[in-house]
């Protein structure tokens, strides 16, 4: 397709028994793990909308696994999570993930992955003894630039390029027309062909990513589209679950990273491995200084570390109250890690001060490279970002799934197929698990795994079922091609070909979503403050804005992506909006804050918050669950 065609698409249509939805870190391990159990009767199949070497949030690669339990127990695993996401997680899950990790782990050493050791292991794998350079109590150094192609290639080994589909972007699942509530296919189009996808399939794992660019970012102009997590992240995870039918966890939770100013460069090797402070820009330890006022928001595991969002809500007071800017003071952290080497060592130190961003945030390194920073004489500004929303990282949005069977959870957290969500046949992993986070890459492709494994028993168990799509085929075609159409009918009524009373560009679109959840729903507009006023409006502005989704065009296939994308961005927005205004209380402060309810509510939130949209109607409809610990907690006060 190109301007100045309006043909249709040519429709290619696949059976398959497994689809896998995303070539990411949960899929690489899921299509790893699915040809492990699958006989050669079970065909599989992945379709990605980028190229899998470099898709997802590990495409620039990383320089850290932050999950590898190694002498930790996945007890303490389920206590750190909980602590570091206020105290609202589901063990049954993040213990699972807890248990598997470190297989994957060395896994990914097998396929080529180098791992940092210390000088008495040197060269020898940790399957075999090799100790880990930990930089915190969770958390491995890697050389990990090349972290993706490695892990894609096996996912690739596994399954075959034969049944691969790649830079296709899913927009919509299907259901079965003949069973309620079941699962029975997918429809994409390729970014390079004028080709629509329809997938039908026994059982299907949604595992998109998270949602990146659904707030308005801080980089404007020249600097438009850096992010911390991956831009192409664009929540169609969550979108197109909730459109199916799953209900979703805790939607409410975002994470508001604190990074290395306009570069986005994470911090976590600069605080734990390089031992760095921040200050505030008077010098001074804020930290130190609001301990008192983080334990308001205790509960929390007194063996844990202070909760990620309590250190932002730590900084943030001192932006609030004009003592900026927040300082990474590199020069001293690196002056006392060199007080006992070489000057060869140093040396070193200073080429992974540099590789840490090299490896996985090669922004960060054009900036301070551009800036004339040399992080051995100058300290850093760091700034709480943007919201993202993900179910990896420190943050735990996302779907609401079955867990283990065999972990004495309440009957109400397994129904069956682990990690299978309220639709039948319909899994995730990754970012799309709810209520578990603190999986990071490594844990991500052990849940993929963990699916995967599922997958196959399900497939097994449902060998009598043929899918049958609900919707006329040609009615998904023109739905998903209606921008395209939009373009076309309009584009000569007006000079100007992206200032159309009969069209919005995607670009425009995004900007107004931003916009809107920026100013209404707890942005950086109003230092992540938010209340029910504010969210009623923002709901209303976001209503209209779907309702202009039916204008998006599409000049060529690049802007269809971005139509869809951004669809799916505002279908995440609205679900995080919905959680929002729902739970009256400020749960994660420092992410956000519910300024008409300012404090945490143990007695009435401490609470699983889940919602369901009705696929017929649109209905929203939301729930409290019941939040049990399975791991006993030792809660006591910040520190
Ligand atoms: O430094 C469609 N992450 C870190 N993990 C670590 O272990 N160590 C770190 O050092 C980490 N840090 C970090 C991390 C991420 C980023 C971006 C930076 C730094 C700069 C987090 C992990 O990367 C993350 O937890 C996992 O990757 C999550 O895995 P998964 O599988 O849930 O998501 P994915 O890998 O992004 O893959 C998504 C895939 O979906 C595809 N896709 N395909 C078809 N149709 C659609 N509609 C689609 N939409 C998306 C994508 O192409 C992709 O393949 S640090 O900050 O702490
Ligand atoms: P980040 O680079 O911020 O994404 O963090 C990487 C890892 O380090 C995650 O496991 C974080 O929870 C952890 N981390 C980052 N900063 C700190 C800190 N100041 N104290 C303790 N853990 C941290």
């Amino acid at each position: 397709m190109s301007a100045g065609t309006f043909g249709n698409p040519d429709i290619v249509e696949v059976d398959t028994d497994i689809l896998i939805i995303g070539g990411g870190m949960a899929a690489c391990g899921a299509a790893f793990e699915v040809r492990r159990w699958a006989g050669d009767d079970v065909k599989i199949t992945l379709v990605d909308k980028a190229s899998m070497e470099r898709s997802g949030a590990v495409a620039q690669g990383l320089s850290a696994i932050n999950t590898y339990l190694g002498d930790n127990s996945p007890e303490d695993y389920c206590r750190m999570v909980s602590a570091d996401l206020m105290g609202i997680t589901r063990d049954d899950l993040v213990f699972d993930v807890g248990r598997h990790v470190d297989d994957t782990v060395h896994l990914f050493e097998e396929w080529g992955l180098p791992i940092w050791k210390d000088k008495e292991t040197e060269g020898v794998p940790l399957s075999e003894g090799g100790k880990p350079v930990r930089s915190g109590r969770w958390q491995i150094m890697i050389n990990g630039e090349s972290y993706k192609p490695i892990v894609a290639e096996a996912a690739k080994n596994a399954l075959g390029m034969e049944n691969i589909y790649e830079r296709v972007f899913i927009v919509k699942l299907l259901l079965d027309e003949n069973e309620d509530n079941r699962i029975a296919g997918a429809v994409g189009f390729s970014l390079r062909e004028h080709k629509l996808y329809i997938f039908r399939a026994n059982a299907i794992l949604n595992v998109c990513g998270g949602a990146v660019n659904v707030f308005r970012p801080r980089s404007l102009g020249e600097g438009m589209g850096r992010a911390w997590y991956p831009v192409w992240n664009a929540g169609s995870t969550y979108a197109m679950a909730a459109e199916a039918g799953a209900e979703l966890t805790m939607m409410e939770n975002r994470f508001v990273p604190a990074r290395f100013k306009d570069g986005y460069g994470p911090v976590g090797a600069w605080f734990l491995l390089f031992k760095s402070k921040a200050t505030n820009g008077f010098g001074e330890n804020y930290m130190a200084k609001n301990a008192d006022m983080l334990k308001d928001f205790a509960p929390y595991d007194t063996a844990a570390t202070v909760p990620t969002c309590l250190r932002n809500h730590a900084m943030l007071k001192e932006l609030k109250e004009g003592r900026g800017p927040i300082m990474m003071d590199t020069p001293t952290a690196m002056a006392n890690l060199a007080e006992t080497m070489t000057p060869e060592e140093v040396k070193h130190l200073e080429a992974e001060a540099w590789e840490d961003f090299l490896d996985m945030c090669v922004g960060q390194a054009g900036v301070w490279a551009g800036m004339n920073v040399r992080p051995e004489e100058t300290p850093s500004e760091l700034m709480p970002t943007e919201p993202y929303l993900l179910g990896s990282h420190s943050g735990c949005c996302g779907i609401w799934v079955s867990g283990p069977e065999d972990v004495n959870s309440p009957d109400e957290w397994r129904w069956g197929y682990n990690r299978m969500t309220t639709v039948k046949g319909l899994f995730t992993a990754g970012d799309g698990v709810g209520a578990s986070g603190h999986k990071f890459s490594s844990g991500s492709h052990t849940e993929g795994r963990i699916a995967g494994k599922s997958m196959v028993r399900f497939v097994r168990d449902h060998g009598g079922f043929t899918p049958a799509l609900k919707r006329d085929i040609s009615e998904i075609a023109e739905d998903i091609y209606k921008p395209v159409r939009n373009y076309f009918a309009h584009k000569d009524k007006t000079t100007a070909e992206d200032v159309n009373p009969h069209y919005i560009t995607p670009k425009m679109f995004q900007m107004r979503l931003q916009k809107y959840m920026d100013e209404y729903v707890a942005g950086i507009a109003t230092y992540y403050n938010t209340n029910a006023k504010l969210l009623e409006i923002g709901l209303h502005h976001l209503e209209m804005l779907k309702e202009d989704s039916a204008n998006l065009r599409a000049k060529d296939q690049h802007e269809l992506l971005r139509a869809w994308e951004n669809y799916h961005r505002l279908r995440t927005a609205e679900a995080h909006l919905r959680h929002i205004l729902f739970r009256e209380e400020t749960r994660y402060p420092g992410f956000f804050y519910r300024a008409d309810f300012p404090e945490l509510d143990d007695e009435n939130w401490k609470v699983f918050v889940n919602s369901r949209m009705d696929p017929d109607t649109g209905e929203w409809t939301m729930m409290k669950k019941t939040h049990v610990d399975l791991v006993e907690k030792h809660y006591g006060n910040a520190h």
